[in-house]
């Protein structure tokens, strides 16, 4: 019998990413391990001492996989894992607009490449059927107003399966190949998702965000929903009505105040439709 455990995935193949990749800052220079502790902080070391804006490091499993605030990021082999170095012009108030730009660049690239019908939840994940594929860890290198790097993470349970993980993750989890029935071309699915960073990347640098955060908005359904958000200071509870061009959650608490969040995780306490319902 099959092992279970195992992935079918042949490991990625750099050259299969670059013959045809139209980006040219975002993954002009790839670098592929078969094991990284992380690739955020192989990325961050990296930027340290220099590498150019637009590398991007691949590890095929992640030993310390990384989600915000040190929590656990499950990192099997057959995901895509990596990290991209980013030196944007932006004050760090603006940093989490990144965050945004690359949860609407996965959202979009599983649309596009595979029909399924995608979220973005603010701030960092991407959702199928309310359950996590994708999540983002932006972290930045700060001195007063001016930004020296940002490394921006990202974790997609492409070719997993769901029994790799967990069963407390597994719950509130999902991967392409358990939508799809098969599994999928991680090289190709690479090349489209580091064209629409890019993109996007372009845009935002040209102080374009609001058709970004117009395109982001149509994907997130959260807004208009009563949410609970505990960020590291507080628990909020209210309705979310809007997400600002700072890129911060904006909620509405029951006496009418407004409150902006910047970051912090969200859950759904009411939905659109239940606006009746007795809680
Ligand atoms: C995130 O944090 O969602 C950011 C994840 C970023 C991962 C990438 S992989 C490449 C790069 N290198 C790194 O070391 N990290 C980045 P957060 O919103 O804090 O969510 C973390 C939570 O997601 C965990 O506490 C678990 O509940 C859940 N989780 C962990 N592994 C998961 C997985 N593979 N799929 C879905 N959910 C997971």
């Amino acid at each position: 019998m099959a092992d279970r455990t195992m992935p079918r995935t042949e490991p990625i193949r750099l050259e299969k990413i670059k013959e045809k990749l139209q980006a040219r800052l975002i993954g002009e220079t790839i670098l592929y391990f078969s094991e990284a502790a992380s690739t955020n902080d192989l990325a961050k070391e990296m930027a340290a001492t220099g590498a150019k804006e637009g590398t991007v490091i691949i590890a095929e499993t992640q030993t310390s996989g990384k989600g915000r605030l040190g929590r656990e990021w499950a990192s099997p082999k057959g995901g895509i894992w990596f990290s991209t170095i980013l030196r944007p012009k932006l004050m760090p108030n603006n940093i989490p607009k990144l965050t945004l730009m690359t949860s609407l660049a996965v959202a979009k690239t599983i649309s596009q490449l595979f029909n399924l019908k995608t979220e973005v939840k603010w701030p960092n994940d991407v959702l199928i059927n309310a359950k996590k594929v994708c999540g983002i860890l932006t972290e930045a290198n700060t001195r007063g107003n001016i930004t020296n790097f940002v490394v921006v993470g990202i974790g997609i349970n492409a070719n997993i399966e769901l029994y790799s993980l967990s069963k407390q993750l597994g719950a509130n989890a999902t991967s392409l190949k358990h939508e799809l029935k098969r599994e999928i071309d991680r090289e190709r699915f690479l090349r489209v998702l580091l064209e629409k960073m890019e993109h996007y990347y372009i845009t935002l640098t040209e102080r374009k965000f609001k058709p970004i955060l117009r395109e982001w908005k149509s994907l997130c359904s959260l807004l208009g929903s009563y949410v609970e958000v505990i960020s590291w200071k507080e628990k909020i509870i209210g309705l979310a009505t809007d997400v600002n061009e700072k890129g911060a959650l904006i909620i509405k608490l029951r006496n009418g105040t407004l409150r902006k969040v910047l970051s912090g995780n969200v859950s759904l306490k009411r939905s659109k439709g239940l606006r009746h319902q007795k809680q």
